[in-house]
């Protein structure tokens, strides 16, 4: 009789198991752009996004990312940044990118500065689509150089810019939720180069590739009601193995 009890709370143990196992799901791709096509439609992700480009920017194709093992390897090159001491954290690139049905967003992206674009870089973001909240500065790693170019170690164990929005509940399940990249002043106030010995130029490029949002499955409403009969079932046991 004992032994048919272990044996049946065994069973209930598995199958909460595999319960768990829905709601610890691995992170899905939701949207990614390598740009090797030479466009900024979305090359992959179940949900896809748009890109654009804010405050008089413009963009064309060039060789990409370091990291990008791809035969053609294209990177979407920014240019046409505001004249010196003008439209701090105005011009740069917007990557909306829904995350309906996902939680635990992660964002991640290479970039490459040319000598005289700006330094100084603000990543930022939006749950709603209309206010932006500022998310770390990007502080270039020397000129025509990749962030990937750099020897550091990265939380994510890659070395791609990598931004979590992990546990951050307004981030999840939003189909408002998008980023942007956008060149900011330095502590001097003005813009300054991202190569020391140049100066400030409107004509500067930031190039960006590998861009990447991925998050994990919300856990659907049957498979939390999957749970809770699983754990209703272990007190059943437990109070009849009481008796
Ligand atoms: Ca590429
Ligand atoms: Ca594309």
């Amino acid at each position: 009789m004992r032994g048919s009890l272990i044996a049946r709370a065994f069973v209930a143990l598995s199958a909460l198991s595999v319960t768990l196992g829905i709601t610890q799901a691995q992170p899905v791709q939701l949207a990614f752009w390598d740009f090797n096509d030479n466009d900024t439609t979305v090359d992959a992700g179940v949900n896809g996004g748009t890109v654009a480009l804010v405050g008089g920017t413009t963009a064309t194709f060039a060789t990409g990312s370091p990291l990008d093992s791809a035969t053609t390897n294209r990177g979407y090159n920014t240019t046409n940044y505001p004249a010196q001491n003008t439209g701090n954290l105005t011009a740069g690139i917007v990557f909306n990118t829904p995350t309906t049905g996902y939680m635990n967003i992660t964002v991640q992206f290479d970039v490459r500065w040319s000598n005289t674009s700006s330094k100084y870089l603000r990543f930022q973001y939006t749950y709603d689509g209309v206010n932006w909240n500022n998310g770390p500065q990007l502080v270039a790693p020397g000129g025509d150089q990749w962030w990937s170019g750099q020897n550091l170690a990265n939380p994510n164990g890659n070395f791609r810019y990598y931004v979590s929005f992990y546990a951050d509940t307004s981030a999840d399940n939003n189909p408002n939720f998008a980023f942007r990249i956008l060149t900011e002043f330095g502590p001097s106030g003005q813009y300054e180069a991202a190569r020391s010995a140049s100066s400030y130029g409107t004509t500067g490029t930031l190039r960006y590739d590998l861009v990447e949002v991925r998050g994990e499955v919300v856990p659907e409403p049957a498979s939390m009601l999957a749970l809770g009969v699983g754990l209703a079932g272990l007190v059943g046991l437990r109070r009849r193995a009481r008796k």
